[in-house]
């Protein structure tokens, strides 16, 4: 373990599953899984001469074990959500402001730290599907409370693309791998998803965010989280209040352009994987702010939405959101299998002063996760480490496959002449189940305000900005005088034409541009004229033309800009500026980014000044081919004749910088580096850039820094005493 997570806050459910944590040393010889020790593992026992290896005897227990132990070793994948990560963190509020809703310690008192485990993942691939696809991504937390486990089972986006449970194995039907040949992989560009949601129009809401930049998130760290579902909280005094959650991440919302997304899955299909774990080995441990939006019984119906469809948002500017809390997530598992894979989650499993409505697609999840549970890890897989809670858990549920605990006594059930486990009363801590008057009538159906699907479809495609709707060629900056000098393109209509131009049914395509007349004509009308699709003449329903500005990820900007976490390539050769490179990487390390040299070898590169091979070198992190401008969010190119004519000669390396203009990188450039920038994008830098105050650096609206020389101010100076110790 490093020593970042030794000194780590170590929560309640770290100390409980270092009970059963074992750590294989030099010194730990190998035992069967009886515990004999075992001489040999690489011989099956033979009968043999000496000269020949004869025939492998049944008999070796010990080659057996091994076999049949790597025989069992998987388990069914998740049905959906199959590839993930996951962490350990810990949950607080900041004060008892909650307590007006809710009787939920967890959500009330700032005294306690609750343990949380957080599983991040992707829904249609399988597990060794890529990260970055387009998808929604889950984010599922656990809670360890006091009172028993609570499971937040949300996603990144806030609504879903059916509205009532029944539904489900039809849509995970339609969007996973088609059944005659199991592709795709990792996409929902195919004819079943695109015919299923075509014809299926309660889903228009939720297609138009997965279509979005949403769908493509830079980082886990980086995306919202939403319970998805109306839950209920009750107070102390017995009162009922719908519930929607949010989690806002600390970083604020980024997202991938499209074509660093589908390069990255090739570069680096653990990308995500790997940024939450470096993230926290890096110090730089992801936050989130719990939210929740509140609506009190009485107001259920004031609105033109059924508050309890999950097709639907709760528009901000009519339910605020309140912050109550934050959420750390400061350790990655020790063991992937037993942690990442074996935890398991259900919408269910709530504590006292949280509960349920009548949303009929919770209704049916809570049934689903249990019962999928059962399949996946057995009867017993609420014993397992990673899902037992930290509170004392006792009942007269018994026996099943792999029961793990002896309880002691003769009975087990209740009543009892010993009055041994007796329930315990709401007024002791007992759960809460809120007496709710329920009349009407037994029927097949859904409310009349289900059957309404498009006006937040459409209020979502109103909300997004001109960032998001641009493409990846497109200029940051909204005062940029340049902007004609790009190709404006919009990134949700070229999402929509990149999947249905994968559709090869025309019935499938024509079908869906049809239904987008419905959300707006002029999309429509793009998509149609991209794919080949068909639109309705006029518009089907009369647009509202509303907006909702936290509908947009930009308006989730981090509240104080950070380069935290963020990496930063800095492109090398023999000849750079050496001093410059040292103090630019301390200033970076102690802002909390993370730097990595990229050199023309893996080896030691020499700065100018130092003798080729003699001791003066630094050691690169990467080879110009070990790593591509996708993997980093900002690039550096210091000074130095010899570096510069290096870089500026080779293919790559002009590539990288190419690479990096068009998604909108950071660019970084010093002295003769500036020249590298300049041939690389065969432009005049001085073109894309606007002098700052004091002309000591000039910056573009492009993303592009250019400077003459590099100085040495008073927080570079900080910054590499902080770093260098
Ligand atoms: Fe689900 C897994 C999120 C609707 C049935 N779901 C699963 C996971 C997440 C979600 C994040 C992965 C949990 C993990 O990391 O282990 N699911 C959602 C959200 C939904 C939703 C936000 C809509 C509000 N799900 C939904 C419905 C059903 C299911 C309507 C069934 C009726 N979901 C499952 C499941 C999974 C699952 C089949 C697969 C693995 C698992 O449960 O543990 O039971």
């Amino acid at each position: 373990m490093t020593s970042t997570l030794q000194n780590i806050f170590q929560t309640a459910k770290i100390k409980d599953l270092a009970a059963d944590s074992v750590e294989v040393t030099g010194k730990t010889g190998i035992t069967t899984d009886h515990g004999v020790p075992v001489p040999d593992t690489d011989n099956w026992l033979k009968v043999t001469n000496g000269r020949n290896s004869g025939p492998s005897l049944l008999e070796d227990q010990i080659a057996r074990e091994k076999i049949h132990r790597f025989d069992h070793e998987r388990i069914p994948e998740r049905v959906v959500h199959a590839r993930g990560t996951a962490a350990h963190g810990y949950f607080r509020v900041f004060d008892d402001r909650a307590a007006k809703y809710t009787l939920a310690n967890v959500l009330t008192d700032p005294n306690r730290t609750t343990p949380t485990f957080v599983r991040f993942s992707t829904v249609q691939g399988s597990r060794g599907s890529a990260d970055t696809v387009r998808d929604v991504r889950g984010f599922a937390t656990k809670f360890y409370t006091e009172e028993g486990n609570w499971d937040l089972v949300g996603n990144n986006i806030p609504v879903f693309f059916i509205q009532d449970a029944i539904k489900f194995p039809d849509f995970v039907h339609a969007v996973k791998p088609e059944p005659q040949n199991e592709v795709p992989q990792g996409q929902t560009a195919h004819n079943n998803f695109w015919d299923f949601v075509g014809l299926q129009p309660e889903a228009s809401h939720m297609v138009m965010w997965a279509m979005s930049d949403r769908a493509i998130p830079r980082s886990y760290r980086m995306m919202q989280g939403f319970g998805v579902n109306t839950f209920t909280l009750v107070n102390s005094e017995g009162k009922r209040f719908f519930v929607k959650f949010h989690w806002i991440p600390e970083l604020g919302v980024h997202s991938f352009v499209w074509d660093e997304a589908l390069k990255i899955a090739g570069q680096d299909p653990d990308f995500h994987r790997k940024d939450l774990e470096e993230a926290i080995l890096n110090g730089a441990p992801p936050k989130w702010t719990l939210g929740i939006q509140v609506i009190p019984e009485e107001r259920e119906h004031d609105f033109e939405f059924d508050i309890l469809d999950a097709t639907k948002i709760w528009p901000e500017e009519l339910v605020p959101v309140e912050e109550i809390g934050e959420m750390v997530l400061n350790r990655p598992v020790d063991e992937f299998f037993p942690e990442t894979e074996q935890v398991a989650f259900c919408t269910s499993h709530v504590v006292p002063g949280i509960g349920f409505s009548d949303d009929p697609l919770l209704q049916g999840r809570n049934f689903s996760y249990f019962d999928t549970q059962l399949s996946r890890l057995g009867m017993n897989w609420e014993q397992l480490p990673i899902n037992r809670p930290v509170c004392p858990v006792m009942n007269h549920n018994r026996d099943g496959q792999h029961q793990m605990r002896i309880t002691k006594g003769r009975v087990n059930y209740w009543p009892n002449r010993f009055e041994a486990g007796p329930p315990i009363p709401q007024s002791h801590g007992g759960y809460v189940d809120f007496e709710q008057k329920i009349q009407g009538i037994k029927a097949r159906a859904r409310g009349e305000k289900f059957q309404e699907h498009y006006n937040q479809a459409e209020l979502f495609l109103n909300s997004l900005t001109e960032y998001e709707k641009a493409s990846c060629a497109f200029p940051r900056s909204s005062h940029s005088s340049k902007r004609t000098l790009f190709r404006s393109q919009n990134h949700l209509i070229n999402a929509f034409s990149f999947e249905l131009s994968h559709c090869d049914d025309a019935k499938v395509y024509e079908t869906y541009t049809k239904l987008l007349c419905t959300v707006n004509l002029d999309l429509a009308k793009t998509v149609a004229a991209n794919v080949g699709g068909q639109i309705n003449e006029s518009p089907t329903r009369r647009p509202h033309g509303k907006k909702s500005s936290p509908l947009s990820q930009l308006y989730y900007a981090p509240k104080k800009p950070t380069i935290k976490s963020r990496r930063v390539a800095i492109l090398l050769a023999d000849g750079f500026n050496g001093t410059e490179v040292t103090t630019i990487s301390a200033m970076l390390k102690a802002g909390g980014a993370v730097p990595f040299l990229i050199g023309p070898r893996r080896g030691k590169i020499f700065p100018a000044g130092k003798e080729l091979g003699g001791d003066g070198g630094v050691f690169v992190d990467h080879h110009f081919e070990g790593q591509r401008s996708t993997m980093f969010d900002a690039l550096l190119i210091p000074s130095g004749k010899e570096s510069a004519d290096m870089l500026k000669a080779n293919g790559r390396c002009v590539h990288w910088v190419r690479e990096a203009f068009g998604h909108l990188k950071a660019i970084g450039a010093i002295g003769e580096g500036v020249e590298v920038v300049r041939r690389a994008l065969k432009m005049d830098v001085t073109q894309l850039t606007f002098a700052s105050p004091d002309d000591s650096a000039v910056t573009s609206s492009y993303g592009v820094v250019t400077t003459g020389s590099y100085k040495m101010t008073a927080a570079a100076a900080d910054a590499l005493e902080i770093v260098t110790g």
